[in-house]
């Protein structure tokens, strides 16, 4: 019998995303404009897995019964936003004991002067002198290894992440250099727009949600009114001149309006800026704070829908877990053979 000469080519492995966001506030308009919004589209070509970064959140004191509310409301909250549980693996990182394991390890292989130099410790330890840990020090390595676990290919964040993208390469690169191809080398995925979202109070500085002024950042959570009344009372300059000037920092506040506008309405900072020309801040602003009301309305009708329904949750944390070790030991398994373990 001639058998037919084909080669049967297996399916090509859709490249991997990682991500997360910590439940170390409620989540503001700048972890969803630079990250979670972003994610809803990847899902759709990517094999994606996203998780409640809760062990990142104890490298700064938190109250333990909020840190647990607030990690299922991050989960609901995911999913209101449109990640889809059928499409993606959605779990609590403390759920899969890989992370601290590979992190362990890849602290070996990390130098302190690489971490001296990443600007979140530096700025973290400035704003929480009396507690300045190890884990707040050694963050990029567990961040590595929640990348690094997945085989990732690509990992959107916001710009303030992109340093911690870097060391994780560098990281991965020093293995891989060590011990062969055991780790996929990942790229930091940003936004064409609202990569860096600032805070409305001070908007050379990031929007983040420990911020101990609220008036700063727009949490998910805020009341309607609340975020309008935020927005109209947001830092800008006495120019009265609406203008999109990116490296002008007298412009900070402005140009901040303005990229969220953009987002919130697809389009663009200098196109929103020409559709304002002549205008003052005010009518500007009452604008902004409509879009943005608007454009959270349906997110936040389908989280209350979603966070009632403790078992729902429940069902998806655990069933993501169970996927995400599946994953993650594999490469474990490889990591603690190549340094040397005795692997049974
Ligand atoms: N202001 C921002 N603009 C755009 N993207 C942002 N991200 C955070 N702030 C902005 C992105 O959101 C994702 C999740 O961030 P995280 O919670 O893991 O940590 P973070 O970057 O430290 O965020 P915060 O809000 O500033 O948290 P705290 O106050 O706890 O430190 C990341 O992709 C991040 O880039």
């Amino acid at each position: 019998m001639e058998t037919e000469n084909k080669e049967i080519q297996a399916p090509e492995r859709r490249k991997r995303i990682f991500s997360g966001v910590q439940p170390s506030g409620t989540i503001t308009l700048g972890n969803y404009i630079g990250a979670i919004r972003n994610w809803v589209n990847l899902q759709e070509e990517y094999d994606c897995a996203f998780a409640m970064m809760d062990m990142h959140s104890i490298t700064v004191r938190q109250t333990p019964a909020e840190l647990r509310k607030r990690t299922l409301e991050l989960l609901a909250l995911y999913i209101a936003c449109g990640i889809d549980p059928e499409k993606c693996i959605l779990f609590i990182q403390s759920h899969n004991s890989a992370h601290a394991e590979l992190a362990w390890v890849l602290n070996c292989y990390t130098y302190m002067g690489e971490l001296q130099r990443m600007t979140q410790f530096k700025d973290k330890s400035a704003r929480h002198a009396d507690n300045i840990n190890a884990g707040l020090f050694t963050y990029p390595v567990l961040m590595a290894a929640d990348i690094l676990l997945y085989q990732a290919d690509c990992v959107p964040v916001g710009k303030d992440q992109m340093q911690h993208i870097e060391i994780c390469r560098d990281i991965a690169n020093r293995f891989n250099a060590l011990y062969g191809n055991v780790f996929t080398i990942p790229e930091g995925l940003l936004v064409k727009s609202g990569a860096k979202i600032m805070s409305l109070q001070e908007p050379t500085k990031k929007m983040s949600k420990s911020d101990p002024n609220p008036k700063g950042f727009i949490s998910m959570m805020d009341d309607f009114n609340v975020i309008a009344k935020k927005i109209k009372s947001a830092v800008t300059d006495s120019e009265g001149i609406i203008e999109y000037r990116p490296e002008d920092d007298s412009k900070a506040g402005i140009n901040n309006l303005l990229s969220i506008m953009a987002v919130m309405t697809d389009s663009n900072p200098e196109k929103v800026a020409e559709g304002f020309e002549g205008q003052g801040y005010g009518a500007f602003k009452s604008a902004v704070a409509e879009a943005v009301v608007e454009g959270i309305r349906p997110i936040r009708e389908e989280y209350d829908r979603i966070i009632k329904d403790k078992a729902y949750l429940q069902d998806i944390y655990r069933n993501g877990a169970e996927q995400a070790h599946r994953i993650a030991d594999r490469t474990l398994k490889k990591v603690y053979k190549k340094v040397g373990f005795v692997v049974e």
